[in-house]
């Protein structure tokens, strides 16, 4: 199967890893935006050099109580390090849910978009259909602010898979090929634990919906919760996440720790039949 994504055509027969670039200057103290840029950089290209297939740009945080940042400072943030970046070996993902700043992205060398809101956000999908971008469409419920706060479902993994399924139909409406498009349950977006570990272990469902899974578990707080660590001290826990997902039918794993993952996935090929 072959995702395609702007300018590439990925080979998903064998899974990629998606290294994460967050460009928030909140961590860093007073004239934050150039060091948030050049760290941006830095981290990006040293996820190249670990062996990341795609590079997921961000400048909003989605982690559950994290606040809205405005579109203005969104792309003030995004924009400078796209165009420095544009031009790699590899896809450029923006992490957005914000049609102005996919607009942006793509038009700067961005090849896919990355959406925690499913192209749901008015106006989003017509942006995206205009181009030739891959899309990544994530399940989630409740929004960032309040959704750790009571997540409820029936059925998990029935309920995650109908919206899925539903958003492809809207997606490939507005005339997005199904070629362009990849699903994503949304590990930790309104779920507890127990939803998340419903959804791991049924993530094979997902598959069935025609189009390639992508899993993000790195650092999240249900690994928090097993192993009893830290969120700097979650690599093994993310790492064994990761190749369960993998092992489940994931093809794209949205990593912090791209070298360590990279490492695993050889190791498991290894013995593929
Ligand atoms: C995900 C994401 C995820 C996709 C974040 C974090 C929270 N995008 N953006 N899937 N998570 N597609 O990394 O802890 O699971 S932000």
């Amino acid at each position: 199967m072959f995702f395609h994504c702007g300018k590439f055509k990925l080979d998903l027969s064998q899974p990629k890893v998606m290294g994460i670039v967050n460009v928030t200057p909140d961590s860093f103290s007073d004239g934050g935006r150039h060091l948030a840029f050049e760290a941006a950089v830095e981290h990006a290209r040293r996820l190249i050099e670990e062996g990341a297939d795609i590079l997921d740009i961000g400048g909003e945080s989605t982690r559950p109580g994290a606040d809205p940042v405005s579109e203005q400072q969104e792309l003030d943030r995004v924009l400078p390090v796209i165009e420095e970046l544009a031009g790699i070996s590899i896809p450029i993902s923006i992490d957005t849910y914000k049609p102005e700043v996919m607009r942006a992205a793509l038009a700067a060398g961005a090849d896919m978009v990355n959406d925690v809101n499913a192209l749901q956000s008015e106006g989003a999908l017509d942006v995206v259909a205009k181009t030739t971008a891959g899309i990544c469409l994530m399940h989630k419920q409740g929004a960032p602010q309040n959704m750790q706060q009571q997540p409820h479902y029936q059925q998990v993994s029935v309920e995650v898979n109908t919206f899925l399924r539903e958003r492809l139909a809207a997606a490939t409406a507005a005339g997005i090929a199904l070629e362009r498009l990849i699903i994503d349950p949304g590990f930790g977006f309104g779920k507890s634990l127990e939803h998340n570990l419903a959804l791991l272990k049924n993530l094979h469902a997902f598959t069935l919906l025609g189009v390639p899974v992508l899993a993000g578990l790195s650092r999240k707080s249900m690994l928090g919760t097993i192993t009893g660590r830290e969120v700097g001290d979650r690599m093994a826990a993310s790492i064994a996440a990761a190749l369960i997902s993998v092992q489940r039918g994931a093809s794209v794993v949205r990593v912090h720790d791209v070298r360590a993952t990279v490492d695993v996935l050889k190791v498991w090929r290894a013995i593929k039949e």
